[in-house]
């Protein structure tokens, strides 16, 4: 029997720019119709960060949030998983006012601080506004704050919700501030990880490191306490880790949020393009693409129906 595999689509992110990609989702209704088709294509859980319709700008409004979660539950079954990372210039107010305002099943929940660099970007020679210049040189003095009093209210606030962290994990040591929430007994076992590779500030995306990521937790936890998926940031990045990940027998995640390439010369033409691309990769390797319905009981969710999300007909 081929092993399950749970893949994550993250659709738009909270980094990068517009001009990067005309692929990139921006308006709710873009982020619908890229998330129903992700979902259709074989993505169990959806990654979701919103951006501001007219510039494309990441936002942290609870409206656009509830357009799309709305939306999305109204359009597929996925497993609705909203960031608490938002983006640059975000508190952690605002990053975290997902949770308590739709309880959703799962949110992210990010291991420590790292920086988290984007400003590469600028030598690329793209027409860029002036936001998203602005936006991309602040990336150069950005400390993606997760401090540990943040990381013991973000455990309260998951607690509260009822909703599964997904923890993200940028690199090795910070294996061990989760090992330190569960010894005190912060954090629910079995937690559910997502090795994130490749962002600068962060580790590298190798196979050499996945592995030490990998070995580090089941040290640090035991191999029972816990689930994980990883995820590469950039080409070749994305697809390399998924392909490492698969043959570790872990779970997925692709999408637009991480990388924006279909082929090292192509842009990819939309989420779903990189969902089937990873579907087609377990399928090669004999791994089987779970329903977002398999992936809850995988890990262990509350279910669509105990979140405070309604889709539309329900209204
Ligand atoms: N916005 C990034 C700094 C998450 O969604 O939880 C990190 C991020 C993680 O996007
Ligand atoms: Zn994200």
């Amino acid at each position: 029997m081929p092993t399950p595999v749970i893949v994550t689509c993250a659709l738009t992110g909270g980094m990068t720019v517009p001009s990067q990609s005309r692929a990139i989702p921006i308006s709710p209704n873009q982020i619908i119709e890229e998330g129903i088709a992700a979902s259709k294509a074989g993505a169990a859980i959806l990654h979701i960060h919103v951006r501001e319709c007219v510039t494309g700008a990441p936002s942290a409004d609870p409206e656009l949030f509830e357009e799309v979660l709305t939306g999305l539950a109204s359009g597929c079954d996925a497993i609705l998983q909203p960031t608490t990372g938002g983006g640059i210039g975000m508190s952690m107010a605002e990053r975290t006012a997902v949770l308590p305002r739709f309880l959703p099943e799962m949110a992210t929940f990010n291991a420590g601080s790292i920086n988290f660099g984007l400003y590469p970007i600028l030598d690329r020679g793209l027409d860029l506004a002036n936001w998203e210049r602005e936006y991309l040189e602040k990336s150069r003095d950005y400390v993606f704050r997760n401090s540990f009093a943040d990381l013991e209210r973000l455990c309260e606030k998951v607690r509260h919700s009822g909703t599964k962290p997904e923890i993200e994990i940028y690199d090795v040591g910070q294996i061990n501030n989760i090992a330190h929430l569960v010894g005190r007994g912060l954090l629910e076992l079995p937690i559910h990880v997502q090795f994130v590779l490749g962002v600068l500030g962060g580790n590298v995306a190798d196979a050499d490191q996945l592995l030490h990521m990998l070995r580090t937790t089941e040290r640090a936890l035991g191999t029972d306490a816990f689930s994980w998926s990883a995820a590469g940031v950039g080409y070749r990045g994305q697809f390399d880790v998924v392909a490492l990940s698969l043959v570790l027998g872990g779970h997925v995640r692709v999408g637009l949020e991480d990388n924006l390439r279909h082929r090292e010369s192509e842009l990819a033409n939309s989420n779903a393009q990189l969902v089937r691309r990873a579907v087609n990769l377990a399928e090669q390797l004999d791994r089987r693409p779970v329903s977002a319905g398999e992936a809850r009981s995988m890990l262990g969710l509350k279910g669509a129906h105990r979140t405070a999300i309604r889709p539309a007909e329900s209204h």
